[in-house]
């Protein structure tokens, strides 16, 4: 019970079990993770795919080759997939203004020849998902940055990958990834909202959607569930990362159902098309970091955790769904009747301003609305 098979479609980054706990205050306390080593492990837990950074699987030249080739070998042998893949232009001294929005233009070129590059891979590797976490675009400072000439730059970047998956015939979209701040003081492209704007300036928007992630939007103190709703409503939930975060405070990458515990039934309710929203069927994606207190066998039960904490709570949000008592609960909440559209069909506006309207009357009504998230509540707890 709860545990996981291919079907359910979970995916882990390598950088997240990977992860060796270097942080602001201090140094690496796990040894280095194999990429391979990592895919066995994940898919013996029941993960059906992984994802990477280009510096991840392939940080130098000179060990390219082989990595690939064992790499490889190792999907092979487990039937693991990769399904997304996304460049670091963070990491490297070089990025320290960013990549596609650095001052520098040298930096600039430098960053979209890293990214083309790994796009080849990707399309190798048959990843369909590409994202594009921007974390160094931004600043600390109003001054340093010509925020219009930066989202000028930001399209330029973006206009040039759709241009050229487009002329490789590859079968992959992009997919941009909001956050507020950290680890710049202030990051382009900090909501799902920004980035659902800039996509409509593109010259191709077909081809980018959002990799939005719980923790990022939680940072702002903005609610995932109704952001990735929103996401959805526009056909623009390419991928999602789930993890845990307490409110706005630093990037805690906790594991998924950590944290914000109501916020994770809300958020699984919605992947899975609540009322009249459309479902989410992509990868179900962890990008969380395993705290440093844990040796690798804590990061193995961390993963484990990710996954059946999503593999319960979708039970939850099903039993929910399933109970009478909720429907009943819906219906006097009035929750279906905001699908009936607020005109009828051909009506006029002079209909509808000839009406008797009383609005002491309607502002008397009680909603019910407390009644309906009890029960959810209680859902939840486990008690229903
Ligand atoms: C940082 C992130 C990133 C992105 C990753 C994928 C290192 O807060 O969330 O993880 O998810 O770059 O594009
Ligand atoms: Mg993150
Ligand atoms: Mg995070
Ligand atoms: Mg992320």
């Amino acid at each position: 019970h709860y545990s996981p098979t291919k079907d359910d479609k979970f995916s882990f980054g390598l950088w997240t079990v990977g992860w060796q706990g270097v942080d602001v205050f201090g140094g690496a306390v796990r040894p280095l993770l194999d990429p391979v080593e990592a895919v066995h492990r994940l898919a013996e837990l029941g993960a059906a795919a992984v994802t990477f950074h280009d510096d991840d699987l392939v940080p130098d030249d000179a060990t390219r080759d082989a990595t690939l080739q064992r790499f490889k070998a190792a999907l092979d042998e487990t039937g693991m997939g990769v399904e997304m893949a996304t460049t670091n232009l963070f990491g490297a001294p070089v990025f320290k203004d960013g990549g596609f929005t650095a001052n520098d233009r040298a930096v600039r070129r430098y960053a979209i020849a890293k990214v083309l590059r790994n796009i080849d891979l990707a399309a190798e590797l048959g990843a369909k998902t590409y994202v594009l976490w921007g974390g160094r675009e931004g600043a600390e400072s109003g001054g340093s940055k010509d925020v219009a000439a930066a989202l000028d730059r930001y399209k330029e970047g973006m206009d040039v990958l759709c241009a050229y998956v487009r002329d490789k015939g590859y079968d992959i979209r992009f997919a941009l990834e909001p956050k507020p701040n950290e680890p710049r003081g202030d990051i382009l492209l900090p909501s799902i909202g920004h980035a659902l704007a800039f996509i409509n300036e593109l010259d191709e928007p077909s081809r980018v959607g959002l990799n939005p992630e719980v923790g990022h939007e939680e940072m702002a103190g903005l609610n995932f569930a109704q952001g990735i709703a929103q996401a959805l409503w526009h056909d623009k939930l390419f991928h999602i990362d789930l993890n845990g975060q307490h409110g706005p405070r630093f990037d805690q990458d906790l594991r998924f159902g950590a944290g914000n515990l109501r916020g994770a039934f809300w958020t699984v309710d919605t992947m899975l098309g609540s009322g009249t929203g459309k479902a989410y069927d992509g990868y179900v994606h962890f990008d969380y970091k395993p705290p440093r207190t844990e040796d690798i066998e804590g990061v193995w039960e961390t993963a484990r955790a990710c996954m059946r904490n999503y593999l319960i709570l979708r039970d939850k949000v099903r039993a929910f769904r399933a109970d009478p008592e909720v429907a009943e609960a819906l219906e006097a909440a009035k929750v279906g009747e905001l699908a009936v559209p607020t005109l009828g069909e051909g009506e006029s506006l002079d209909a509808l301003r000839n009406e008797a309207h009383d609005p002491v009357a309607l502002g008397e009504r009680g909603l019910q609305f407390e009644r309906l998230d009890q029960l959810a509540m209680e859902h939840l707890l486990g008690v229903r």
